[in-house]
């Protein structure tokens, strides 16, 4: 494969970087509460190339897991630095994609326990988003990696939450921490009223299980009002901030605390 030899230059020769969209929280002044690290491909020829485009080839053939631990520790030490120059006093949180064969991996733990250690994120500030396919998958092994993420003070978001095929009964047994709403829920909510109810049930489960809630997506006003008004604390979207570069994450800081 051409890409397959591609990427393993291109992690060489660092052609990978991160781009970070800010989660805010609606209730509290559209505070920066996390970044979400969201990787992109600075190509020689094609540009800056999005994840769509190479992150299942990179599945397939298990450069998945060196692509991911290059993600997680630079996300931490970026993330890391924008904690130093926040003028707020609760850290803003690293929030990483990892695929469910990376979360299955034999060495996973181990690199997740030494960028806890060694990148100097505040302790408590990492967040790891997995689909609820990873949750299917091999229940019982993801379970016992969640556990011990938690012990290590790592929390875990079910991302695009709401289009898999995971059952309320993980939710329930399973370590979760944040559901993240998928944006094709959020799309056309202040209009059609089967779109809201199924956010409200979704807010509703949420909070009987204890569980925190991120709605992404969001691209209006009138979306932000509406989950503000449904009792929805955080949120993501283009209204708030697109993903930027560290150094913008940095400014945005600066200027809003
Ligand atoms: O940033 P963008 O909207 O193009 O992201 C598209 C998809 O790629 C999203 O589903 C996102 O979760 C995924 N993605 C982004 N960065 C990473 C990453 O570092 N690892 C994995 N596994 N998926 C990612
Ligand atoms: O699957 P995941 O939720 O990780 O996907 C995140 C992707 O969604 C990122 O690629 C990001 O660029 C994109 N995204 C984030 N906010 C918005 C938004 O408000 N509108 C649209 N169209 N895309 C968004
Ligand atoms: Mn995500
Ligand atoms: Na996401």
């Amino acid at each position: 494969h051409e890409l397959q030899s591609a990427m393993d230059t291109a992690i060489a020769e660092n052609q990978f970087t991160l781009r970070y969209q800010p989660v805010v929280d609606i209730t509290d002044g559209e505070a920066v509460v996390g970044f979400e690290a969201l990787v992109r491909w600075s190509h020689l020829r094609h540009g800056l190339l999005p994840p769509q485009q190479f992150i299942s080839i990179a599945e397939e053939t298990g450069q998945i897991n060196m692509l991911g631990a290059w993600v997680l520790s630079q996300a931490a030490s970026d993330v890391a630095g924008l904690q130093r120059v926040s003028a707020s006093p609760s850290s803003p949180y690293a929030s990483v994609n990892v695929s469910a064969l990376q979360f299955r991996d034999q060495g996973f733990l181990h690199k997740v326990g030494d960028v806890m250690e060694n990148s100097g994120l505040a302790p408590g500030s990492l967040q790891l988003e997995l689909t609820e396919t990873a949750l299917v998958t091999d229940p019982a092994q993801t379970r016992s990696v969640m556990r011990q993420l938690r012990d290590m003070g790592v929390r875990i978001a079910i991302d695009d939450f709401g289009t898999g095929f995971a059952s309320l009964r993980y939710l329930r047994e399973f370590p979760v921490d944040v559901l993240k709403i998928d944006k094709s829920f959020i799309d056309g909510i202040t209009e059609d009223s089967k779109k809201l109810g199924l956010v409200e049930g979704i807010l509703r489960i949420a909070d009987t299980l204890g569980l925190q809630v991120i709605a992404e997506g969001i691209e209006s006003t009138a979306q932000r009002d509406l989950l503000t008004d449904l009792g929805c604390r955080c949120a993501q979207g283009y209204l708030f901030a697109r993903p930027m570069t560290v150094e913008q994450g940095g400014h945005l800081l600066s200027r809003n605390g």
